[in-house]
């Protein structure tokens, strides 16, 4: 049995007033953190904040994305030794925003997920196909790729520890979703891949979300998919009492 993981992606919204009294909300009703884990990942600048207010409830807290190196001369970017030592326990790699607006390579994906797992942070790698590699039948060649080259060189536990999101990438603030038989689909086939590279213990242990649009009316049923284990949801988190309704359909 996979725990269900549900994770608040906020990109570049809220300011830190709006993000606190969001904390201060959602503390006390975020389910047991043995039937669901729950993540909220931040824009840094309030990540200190957020680990502070949230110390000791159900909510973890992630970052959305960071540097492979623990220091250097890397301006403007966030390293894997900051965000630990602020308390932060998840880390977002590979989001398709970054991927196509910031140059995420998979290599790069890969040194960040190394990176994680050196500074005892949880890895949320996201892979996912544009329409056109859809429509041109290419999407399990796609996200198998993704997962290779993203999860290269790691353990067998560290894989069993990795959080894997399938989003789509023309399903992400579209308000489109995969069915949810296509979405478990693709999940089954990332499952198979983690099997074929890492062994059958690795691919029933690692836990696969899905994510693009998902919402309060649409998690339900994208749960109840055999290899789908959670969502990483950007708009319909921004709202305590919707990102309430996802957690309460997680456990
Ligand atoms: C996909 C998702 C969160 P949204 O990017 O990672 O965003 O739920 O707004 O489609």
């Amino acid at each position: 049995m996979r725990k269900p993981i549900i994770a608040g992606n906020w990109k570049m919204y809220k300011t830190l007033s709006e993000a606190k009294q969001f904390a201060e909300e959602v503390k006390g009703l975020a389910p047991d953190s043995v039937k669901v884990d729950t993540v909220i990942c931040a824009p840094a600048l309030f990540l200190e904040q957020l680990t502070q207010l949230l110390s000791g409830s159900a909510v973890h807290v992630g970052a959305q994305t960071m540097h492979f190196e623990n220091e250097g001369a890397f301006t403007g970017e966030v390293s894997p030794v900051q965000l630990a030592d602020l308390g932060v326990e998840y880390v977002v790699v590979g989001h398709s925003e970054r991927r196509e607006y910031f140059n995420e390579t998979d290599e790069a994906v890969n040194k960040k997920v190394h990176a994680a797992f050196a500074n005892s942070l949880t890895p949320i790698v996201c892979v996912g196909e544009t329409l056109e590699e859809r429509e041109a039948g290419n999407t399990t060649a796609k996200v198998e790729g993704q997962v290779e080259k993203g999860l290269a060189d790691l353990t067998e536990e560290q894989v069993k520890q990795t959080v894997i999101a399938y989003e789509p990438i023309w399903a992400i603030g579209t308000g489109k979703t995969a069915t949810s038989e296509d979405a478990n689909e693709v999940c089954g086939a990332i499952r198979s891949k983690v099997e074929s590279l890492f062994g059958q213990q690795v691919a029933d242990a690692v836990r696969i979300q899905y994510g693009g649009s998902v919402k309060p009316e649409n998690i339900v049923e994208l749960l109840l998919m055999e290899h789908i284990d959670g969502a990483l949801v950007g708009g319909a988190s921004l709202q305590a009492p919707s990102f309430l309704k996802l957690l309460e359909a997680g456990a």
